[in-house]
């Protein structure tokens, strides 16, 4: 083995711990996602909710969304208003350091606008979050939600019954 070969192999074990290093310090392993579903939509449907599950360790907040499928993924919250369901975009979603947020059970879902093509049963549809950790930066976060049939108990919620 050569001097230079020596520097080389040096050289490559540098960069793969400085790889692992960056990776751990850009906070998106800290950020972790689960559960995300949207129901199948019918044919001409242009919007889907999506559920997702999202645990932050330290504190963040959910600034925006974007998918491959849709022109625009929007933040939506959900109120009851004389007995009916109605939603509103929201700017940002709070994630509590360490608290798994489920964003419909908190009143949230990410509203899917002006889907490309109907979702069908068992198709995962990508997703990219953009994720604010502390008070400037903003990480990418990849996850994926499982298209679920228009039947699924799940889908029984209050979600796709709202109007706008
Ligand atoms: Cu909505």
């Amino acid at each position: 083995m050569g001097k230079s070969d020596r520097f080389g192999w040096l050289a490559a074990a540098l960069l793969v711990s400085f790889a692992s290093y960056s990776y751990a310090a850009s906070n998106t392993g800290d950020i972790e996602t689960s559960g995300g579903w949207i129901r199948a939509t019918a044919p001409g449907q242009d919007q889907a909710g999506a559920d997702l599950a999202i645990t932050s360790k330290q504190a963040a907040t959910l600034v925006g969304a974007s998918s491959p499928a849709c022109k625009a993924v929007q933040l939506h919250t959900m109120t009851s208003e004389n007995g009916m369901m109605r939603m509103r975009e929201v700017k940002a979603i709070e994630l509590p350091a360490g608290k798994r947020v489920n964003l419909r059970t908190s009143g949230y879902h990410l509203m899917m606008v002006g889907l490309k093509a109907p979702l069908k049963e068992g198709e995962m549809v990508p997703f990219t979050l953009s994720i604010k950790v502390g008070k400037h930066r903003v990480v990418k976060v990849e996850t994926t939600a499982e298209v679920k049939s228009l039947t699924a108990t799940e889908a029984e919620s209050h979600v796709d019954e709202h109007m706008h």
